[in-house]
This record gives C-alpha cells, sequence and structure tokens, in this order.
C-alpha cells in the first residue's frame, strides 16, 4: 500500500469511529443492528466492496436493508459478482473489518488482506460498486458512509442505483457482469416479457378464465410495494391490488411476509371482506414471498400458503415441463436429456411438505439456514429450486441446461413447431428469464406463481390442499450468549454445549411425530426454538419446553 492510499485510509476512517462496546458478525445476511451504531460498519463493508470489486475484477453490489426485522434496525450486505451473496471465504474477513478498534488497526488488517489475497490496490485497477437502499429513514446517511468507505480505496467508483429491493440490486450487479443492460426499466422488462410469454403458452382450454381473479398485495410498508407499483403498470393479464405499499404505515409493523408466516394472522388492512380472494405478501426488502387466504370464521386467521408450498407448486410444474420435453416419439429418443434437479430445503421445512416432495419422486436435501447455504446446494444440479419456509427462494438452472434447451427448441421449431414438446421448452426458457437466478425475489417469484396457477387452473385453495402442513411453532429466547449453541447436521443436533440435545430429544420423544430444533439466530440476538406435532397444542407445548430449557442452560430470560 503507498503512503498516499494509506493516508485517506487514515484520515477517512477517523471520521468513522466505532461505537465503544459493538460487536458485530456478518450473519445468516450481512450485518444488522440498531441503525444507530452502523455507521462505521457500513463505512468499512464500503472499504471491503471496494477491495472485492478489484480483487475480483467485476462489479460488486452493496445493499443496505435490514429486510423484515423493524425499522430502527439496518444492515449492510455485498452481492459478489454472480450476484449471489459474498464469499464465506471472506465472511472472517469481513468480521475483522467490522471490529477493529481503531484506524490504525483497520490500517493494518487491509494491509495483511491486501498481500495475502494479492489484489491490485495502488489505483491501476479500477473498481465499480453498486449501491441500493430499502426505504428506511436510515438508509441515506448509510449510503453516504458506504461511499466514504468505497471512496477510501484508490480507483473505487460508488454508483447510487437508489432505492431499490435487495434482488433487484443482485440481479443488476448480475447483468452488469454478464455485460447485460441492467437498469431497473430492463429489470421490470424482463419480468413481463417471460411472464407474457408463460401466459401465451397457457393450454387451451386450461381453466385459466375462471382463475383470473384478483390478486391482494401487502408490500409490507416497504419498497417491494412501490416497486410491485410500477411493475403493475406494465404488466397485463393480471389483476392486482396493493396495500400496504408505504405511503402511511410502519415498515414491517402487523405487516409483510414475516410477520405474516410466524404469526398466522392477517395483515394490517386485510379482513373479512378479503375472504376467499387470493392475498400474498412481501417482506421488507422484498426477498420472501408467502400466499395467504383470510378465512371466514373471526380471529384474523389465515391460510397460510408458505415457502415450501411455493416450492412444491414450482416443483411439479418443472417437473411436468421436462417430462413433456422429453416425450421422446420413436426416432427423436437420442434427443432425450434428463437434467438432475434438486430441492433444497432448511430445517424450518414443514415435516409434511418434504414427506409430499419426496413422494413426488423429488431428490430433496437439506442445508443450514440462510440463502448461502440453499442457493450454494441448488446451483449443483441442472435445476436446483431452494425455498425457506419464510418464503425466500428462487430456481436455479445450469448453463448447461439453458444451452440444451435452447437447442432443443430451435430443432423442434423446424420440425415440428407449436407441439407440446416444444412449448414446454419455451416455457422452461421463460422460467430461467421471470426467476431472479442471483438470489430469491418476491416480485419475480410472485410472477411464476400466478403464471402457474393461471397455467394449472388452480385456486389458491387447490394450491394449498396440496398437502396439509404439521402444526408447528417458533419461539425467540434471549439468552446469555447464543454463539454458545454450535449445531450440526443442518442444525438439527445441537454438539454443544453438552446434555442440551438429549435434553431436547427427551422433551420431542414425549410427542407423537414430534420434532423441535434450536439454533442461534444469525441476524438477531436470539436462540429459535422450533417445534412440530400432530396438534397445535402438542407443538406450542413441545416449542414451549424446549425454550424453558435454553433458559436453564444458557441463562437469560424468555
Ligand atoms: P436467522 O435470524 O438466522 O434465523 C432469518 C431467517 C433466515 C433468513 C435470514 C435472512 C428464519 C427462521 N430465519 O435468519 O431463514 O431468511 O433471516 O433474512 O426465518
Ligand atoms: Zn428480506
Amino acid at each position: 500500500m503507498n503512503n498516499n492510499q494509506r493516508s485517506i485510509l487514515l484520515e477517512s476512517s477517523s471520521r468513522f469511529p466505532p461505537p465503544p462496546g459493538v460487536k458485530l458478525s456478518y450473519g445468516t445476511s450481512g450485518f444488522r443492528a440498531d441503525a444507530s451504531v452502523l455507521q462505521s460498519t457500513v463505512f468499512r463493508v464500503g472499504i471491503l466492496a471496494a477491495l472485492r470489486s478489484l480483487r475480483t475484477q467485476s462489479v460488486i453490489g452493496l445493499m443496505i436493508t435490514a429486510s423484515h426485522n423493524k425499522v430502527s434496525d439496518n444492515g449492510v450486505k455485498i452481492a459478489d459478482p454472480s450476484g449471489g451473496m459474498l464469499s464465506q471465504d471472506w465472511e472472517p474477513f469481513a468480521d475483522a473489518l467490522a471490529d477493529a478498534p481503531d484506524s490504525q488497526r483497520l490500517l493494518q488488517l487491509v494491509d495483511d488482506f491486501v498481500k495475502k489475497e494479492n489484489i491490485p490496490l495502488e489505483g491501476a485497477q479500477s473498481a465499480e460498486i453498486l449501491l441500493g437502499r430499502d426505504t428506511r429513514p436510515s438508509g441515506e446517511t448509510l449510503l453516504e458512509a458506504a461511499k466514504q468507505g468505497i471512496n477510501s480505496i484508490a480507483g473505487a467508483v460508488a454508483v447510487d442505483m437508489g432505492v431499490l429491493t435487495t434482488p433487484q440490486l443482485h440481479w443488476m450487479v448480475r447483468a452488469r457482469n454478464k455485460s447485460m443492460k441492467a437498469t431497473e426499466l430492463e429489470y421490470f422488462e424482463q419480468l413481463s416479457n417471460s411472464f407474457r410469454c408463460l401466459i401465451d403458452l397457457i393450454p387451451q382450454g386450461s381453466a385459466v378464465n375462471k382463475m383470473n381473479d384478483k390478486l391482494i398485495v401487502d408490500g409490507a410498508n416497504g419498497v417491494g410495494g412501490e416497486k410491485l407499483e410500477l411493475l403493475n403498470k406494465i404488466l397485463n393479464g393480471l389483476d392486482i391490488e396493493i396495500r400496504n405499499s408505504g405511503k402511511q404505515g410502519v415498515l414491517n409493523e402487523g405487516v409483510g411476509a414475516d410477520y405474516v408466516q410466524k404469526e398466522k394472522v392477517v395483515p394490517c388492512k386485510f379482513g373479512p371482506a378479503d375472504v376467499g380472494i387470493r392475498c400474498a405478501s412481501l417482506d421488507g426488502d422484498a426477498d420472501r414471498l408467502v400466499y395467504f387466504s383470510v378465512l371466514s370464521t373471526a380471529n384474523n386467521k389465515i391460510d397460510l400458503v408458505d415457502g415450501d408450498k411455493i416450492l412444491s407448486l414450482f416443483a411439479l410444474f418443472i417437473e411436468e415441463q421436462l417430462n413433456t420435453v422429453n416425450k421422446c416419439d420413436g426416432d427423436t429418443e437420442n434427443k432425450c436429456y434428463w437434467p438432475t434437479l434438486g430441492v433444497v430445503q432448511t430445517a424450518y421445512a414443514n415435516g409434511a411438505s418434504t414427506d409430499y416432495l419426496k413422494h413426488s419422486g423429488l431428490e430433496v436435501v437439506f442445508t443450514k439456514t440462510g440463502v448461502k447455504y440453499l442457493h450454494e446446494k441448488a446451483a449443483e444440479y441442472d435445476i436446483g429450486i431452494y425455498f425457506e419456509a419464510n418464503g425466500h427462494g428462487t430456481i436455479l438452472f445450469s448453463e448447461g441446461l439453458l444451452h440444451w434447451l435452447d437447442g432443443r427448441n430451435s430443432e423442434l421449431a423446424s420440425t415440428s413447431k407449436g407441439s407440446e414438446q416444444q412449448k414446454a421448452a419455451l416455457r422452461l426458457l421463460a422460467v430461467s428469464k421471470l426467476i431472479n437466478q442471483a438470489v430469491g425475489d418476491a416480485l419475480s417469484g410472485l410472477l411464476l406463481v400466478e403464471a402457474i396457477l393461471q397455467h394449472m387452473g388452480w385456486s389458491i385453495h387447490r394450491w394449498n390442499d396440496l398437502y396439509h402442513d404439521l402444526p408447528s411453532r417458533q419461539l425467540k429466547v434471549k439468552v446469555v450468549d447464543r454463539t454458545a449453541i454450535v449445531t450440526e447436521n443442518a442444525e438439527t443436533v445441537v454438539v454443544s454445549p453438552p446434555g442440551i440435545q438429549e435434553a431436547i430429544d427427551a422433551e420431542t420423544a414425549k410427542y407423537p411425530r414430534g420434532r423441535c430444533f434450536v439454533r442461534p439466530s444469525g441476524t438477531e440476538d436470539v436462540v429459535r426454538v422450533y417445534a412440530e406435532a400432530t396438534t397445535q397444542e402438542a407443538a406450542d407445548n413441545l416449542a414451549n419446553s424446549v425454550a424453558q430449557l435454553m433458559d436453564q442452560f444458557l441463562g437469560g430470560g424468555t
């Protein structure tokens, strides 16, 4: 590092001293905390993003959001060149950088890391970082801190893309690195064109017209509602009403996908008048999507159609199209290609969904909680479909499969234009363009759900009847040090502190079909408890007893 770079870094970092006593780690989804303590972290993530861009010689993304957390929180995360999450081997450096107590230590860390990673740091190479933020009031100041971090590295340029959903920013990073146009308009056009394509390919005579009813979307009072209003203007074939679009009401307060999924009640501005109508909820940065319908009985209860069921719908549709495209008649047999198809879930997936997917003949694998793990696993297949129960997920297509589908489509266009096989190939190609290949995206996921429901001629009730969820309960427990809990086996077994797993097992054994696990949250200072059983009462009791065990073993207070 030359002296000029050294003095720029020292000077700028002295303007962003870390708040005393705050220790953050790059958890499930970047750094998250109360917005008031994040200035220095975001500044340092700006430095990190610039170094990452120099190292990869690619465009990098930096997103300021705390997703479904309360409005006073905020957070920051990096999008890698592929549009995915920051490579895990850089996370320890991210942690060290965020925790450096002063400018000198920060400089030392950067110096060592630059040498270790061979990063060209003398300004000879350029770096470009796309910045996005959600609608949180703290976003603007934090974005400024990120810019200053980026500007502290010679040759690095920050490009402010404005208020965006998290998946929009990831999509833009991916598109830029594929030398494609990457504005918001292009994003909207890609979504609306591929959606239109799927609608145009709906088989004649399917129950489509009966399905052409209204969808009501809860925008969580965040960026998703705002963006859906824009997208809706260029869509046709859908009747969407948007509520909680952020003009009134507080972000994520009594609204949004996280609230709806965890509480299983209607969000604000929904009620008895909506009984029977198909409804959907986005989260605060629009990377999660759940559907629901309002029940006619009182108490604001809903029928929840969660990420597991979105996954099941997508998997059924993809399987059907693969079977059709490969329908081999005689001499075309050698043209068949059976891609690997994998479904990825976490321990939070409802047991009934896993049973259903397995009985449908699908390969189901499990990873730890966190999109980075699911995404990585899904990328091992030609088609990898992943979803968290909370509604975050997408479908990944391998380049090889897309190439084969393109070829198959051209060939069928000349031999049997308009055949079912060709239509299936076109549908799969359209899905690969509609669904965000970078990260889970509520807007593109919503359009795919809508297209598939129209294709199948299904109501939300028919979809929800694919299988029936086992009753479940999720609780949070505040403990002295949540990192004391160490898990294995996709977080289903606690290996430390000793004795906890045995105690959980003993409790779980009391309930027929009982299942229970605990893990430290990566985004909040809590231990999460999940329990499943054959009745709601049993699931609640199991969760409560295990929450008490956490208290006994780890101290704190529930
Ligand atoms: P943590 O706080 O680590 O449980 C939550 C979600 C994750 C993921 C991240 C990122 C649950 C149980 N956990 O993580 O699935 O979405 O937030 O936003 O929903
Ligand atoms: Zn989110």
